[in-house]
């Protein structure tokens, strides 16, 4: 592969990103509550279980809670200057709602952030990542409740408190914006979707939000030297036809996702978003305090995911939902999808790169980014390995256009890909499929050994590292 990209940045933060409940496992170790997680056995599209189960492979996920120091070294050996991965809430506040956190769940990512710095590796957390503590979904019906604000900003207030002298780079929500797809994945809702009225789902993005806001502002106070930002999930709709419809249709869907940003750069409300909640019949409860904190408590960067890019129209008849695709679209005719229907698309990622400065003028993060595709362990020349082109290919491609954009003035501080180790699926809660540079012995039955084994793409992406993508 040769190069026609220009090099990036000096300081460039390279590396990968997990989440506490896809590889941490000792689900009830530490001290540690349940979280809404450790009832979904089956991932996002299935009803939740009525408690734990042995089938839920995020009891045990890749065993990241007593692995954690092998496989940071192995990330080290990669060359990362980052690890992006989120501190499970119901590990620091057992229940959410405690006045006291758990010393024993502060300890162990004490000991966490201790292997990144023996290591030089930047740490970047998010504070939470579809992980509310059961008992907030239970009792409170999740973030629809406000008291919810205050039990994030304590929660909050005691990570800044106790690592903010050595975490630079934090997260405030993974994917805020898809509470609007997935309310007890992303809002620890427990109203099921069907039930859950226009108001409480507006509701409860708004208590996400100003938390947000407030988190921002406790990071000022307690550990000036944070760096914060907001995390979306960024899905760029394309008008299917030139018809100045769809061109519309396709504004309106990308506008869903766009206002988390603009809120969280901009500090309030667009009027586009006003009007969607006017026209839903949504009287939103926001007091004067909500607006000053929206307003004076803004990112410092925007952090996002890339998988996919959907097209629009505004034709019901032409709105074939693509299969697979999570959250709906309709397929684009000049793309392939992965084996889950995802569209693969990396000029889409330069589209989002170019249109998220524009719009905000805030450096940008690429925070997650990735393939998913069944591995098989094979022996080369006596070593067990997964010949993964396919992944090589997909990440090679869309950091070609992360270049570009680089090169178009974008100011691009970051990028990690996602599941940098094999983990616990999000919407499959599977292990099969799989994101990493490394292999983890387990399957969806959860047999296996749980030893790691790298990938072809592990020296790969040490290679694009090493040289700051001149390799690519
Ligand atoms: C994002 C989530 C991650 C992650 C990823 C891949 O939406 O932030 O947690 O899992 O998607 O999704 P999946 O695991 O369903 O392939």
């Amino acid at each position: 592969m040769s190069s026609t990209v220009a090099p990036f940045p000096e300081g460039f933060l390279w590396g990968g990103a997990t989440a506490a409940n896809q590889i941490e496992g000792a689900y009830a170790e530490g001290g540690k509550g349940l979280s809404i997680q450790d009832v979904m056995p089956q991932g996002i599209m299935t009803p939740r279980a009525e408690g734990p189960t042995a089938d839920n492979l995020k009891q045990v996920a890749i065993d990241f809670y007593h692995r954690y120091a092998q496989d940071i070294a192995l990330f080290a050996e990669m060359g990362f200057r980052t690890f992006r991965f989120s501190i499970a809430w119901s590990r620091i506040f057992p229940r959410g709602d405690e006045a006291e956190p758990n010393e024993e769940g502060l300890a162990f990512y004490d000991r966490v952030l201790d292997e990144c710095e023996k290591h030089g590796i930047e740490p970047l957390v998010t504070i939470s990542h579809y992980e509310t503590p059961l008992h907030l979904a239970e009792q409170y019906d999740g973030w629809v409740n406000r008291d919810l604000i205050g039990f994030y900003e304590r929660y909050a207030r005691v990570l800044f408190s106790r690592y903010g002298h050595r975490v630079t780079y934090w997260l405030t929500f993974n994917e805020i914006n898809s509470v609007l797809h997935a309310p007890f994945m992303s809002g620890g809702i427990s109203t099921p979707k069907d039930q859950l009225s226009a108001s409480d789902l507006y509701q409860a993005v708004h208590h996400e939000l100003v938390a947000s806001a407030l988190a921002t502002k406790v990071a000022r106070e307690v550990a000036p030297q944070a760096q914060v930002g907001c995390m979306i999930l960024a899905m760029p709709a394309y008008p299917l036809s030139p018809d100045p419809d769809d061109v519309m249709a396709a504004l309106t869907t990308d506008r869903t996702n766009l206002a988390f940003g603009d809120i969280h750069v901009r500090g309030e409300y667009p009027g586009y978003y006003l009007r969607r909640l006017r026209e839903a019949g949504v009287e939103l409860q926001i007091t004067d305090e909500d607006r000053a904190l929206l307003k004076e408590h803004t990112v410092d960067f925007v952090s996002f995911s890339y998988y996919v890019s959907i097209c629009e129209t505004a034709d019901p008849a032409k709105r074939v939902v693509g299969q697979g695709n999570i959250f709906g679209g309709v397929p684009n005719p000049h793309l392939q999808a992965s084996e889950w229907g995802w569209q693969i698309d990396p000029v889409g990622l330069r589209v989002v790169l170019n249109q998220f400065w524009d719009r905000w003028q805030k450096p940008l993060f690429i925070v997650e980014n990735g393939l998913g595709a069944k591995d098989e362990l094979v022996e080369v020349d006596g070593v067990r390995t997964v010949v993964d082109d396919y992944r090589i290919a997909y990440l090679n491609d869309h950091l070609v256009q992360v270049g570009e954009a680089i090169a178009d003035g974008v100011d691009v501080m970051g990028y990690t890909t996602w599941g940098c180790i094999d983990l616990v699926s999000a919407s499959t809660a599977q292990l099969s499929k799989r994101y990493g540079f490394i292999y983890v012995d387990r399957d969806d039955e959860g047999a296996g050994t749980l030893e790691r084994y790298k990938k072809k793409s592990f020296d790969w992406y040490a290679e694009v590292i090493a040289t700051d993508g001149a390799s690519l």
